[in-house]
């Protein structure tokens, strides 16, 4: 594994300026993938003593080559020179990210959610109700086995959808860069049907996984097929009383098809408690539950592993 490439300030072929936040995993592929297209970029850092001229990341692809990158950096809260902001980090710090920037954000920039769960549209919309906004799920996979190292462990897909759009000139703009920079991807008029099924699938493989430590291929052993039935009953019913035709065989084949597909993964949930980090269970099973009490749908299994992963994050 050699690396491939070094660059300083990447040639920018694109006049929007684009701002990734933090240093996560999708981040750094996100970050190769805009040195690889000569987009202009830079990466929105928390930690101060982070950002420096000569900060580097490798990134390993998937064909295991490796490629050597140093983006620029500025700290979160003194970015301002940009039009589109993507945010490739944990559900759970997308509020506290957008509230350390919210004096320097202009309306015309466009806000990108790149996450596991559900629940930051409603917030983002509070905070900044006329930014341009679009929401995004990916199946991409990744992870780093050193503070400056991504590994890509699979290719994935992702979809996309505006949630608040802005001029069509823009729209067409900004369609065509994170189209770009997520391939294989897919636009959708409506994006929250693509993020609850997403969601399916999270609140059922995460917590599983993470509560009996073991991969997602092991969910396929039968001692199992009962809770992830109740689990998924439960946000069916939910997704149908907010008018979304869906039935659940086909949330039952969508979530086994990723149990196959993953069957070697762990789990981001499982990696998150087995590292004693905090987990996104409130944007997940935590979601489904606080929308089941809304509507008047019982959520008991979602619940439940809600309370078992709180319990493993307590315990940390
Ligand atoms: O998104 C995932 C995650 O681990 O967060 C799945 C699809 C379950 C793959 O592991």
């Amino acid at each position: 594994m050699v690396p491939l490439s070094l660059s300083s300030d990447t040639q920018s072929k694109n006049s929007l300026k684009i701002a990734i936040i933090g240093q996560g995993a999708i981040g750094g592929l996100l970050a190769s993938q805009c040195h690889n297209l000569g987009y202009n970029y830079q990466l929105l850092l928390r930690n101060k003593t982070l950002v420096k001229p000569n900060f580097s990341l490798q990134i390993e692809d998937i064909r295991q080559q490796v490629t050597q990158i140093q983006p620029k950096t500025c700290q979160i809260d003194q970015a301002k020179n940009f039009d589109l902001l993507i945010l490739p980090i944990k559900a759970y710090q997308v509020l506290a990210a957008l509230k350390s920037m919210q004096k320097n954000i202009q309306p015309h920039q466009v806000i990108v959610l790149l996450h596991n769960g559900m629940g930051t549209i409603e917030q983002v919309k509070q905070l900044l109700p006329d930014n341009p906004c679009v929401a995004a799920t990916t199946s991409y996979g990744a992870f780093k086995p050193a503070p400056a190292y991504v590994k890509q462990t699979g290719l994935g897909e992702t979809h996309l959808g505006w949630i608040n759009s802005p001029e069509p000139e823009q729209v067409e703009e900004i369609e065509k860069i994170l189209t770009n920079l997520l391939p294989p991807s897919s636009w959708h008029q409506d994006i929250t049907i693509a993020l609850w099924n997403k969601l399916t699938i999270n609140a059922v493989i995460n917590p599983l996984t993470a509560i009996h430590n073991i991969k997602n291929g092991e969910l396929n052993e039968r001692k199992y097929t009962g809770e992830i039935e109740k689990t998924c009953s439960e946000i069916c019913s939910i997704m149908q009383q907010l008018n979304y035709s869906v039935q659940l065989k086909d949330l039952l084949k969508r979530v086994n098809q990723v149990i196959e597909k993953t069957a070697n993964n762990y789990s981001s949930m499982h990696q998150d408690i087995y590292h004693g980090r905090k987990t996104e269970i409130e944007y997940i099973n935590g979601y489904v539950v606080q929308k089941g009490k809304e509507l008047g749908v019982g959520v008991k299994a979602n619940q439940e592993l809600f309370n078992q992963i709180k319990a493993l994050e307590k315990k940390q």
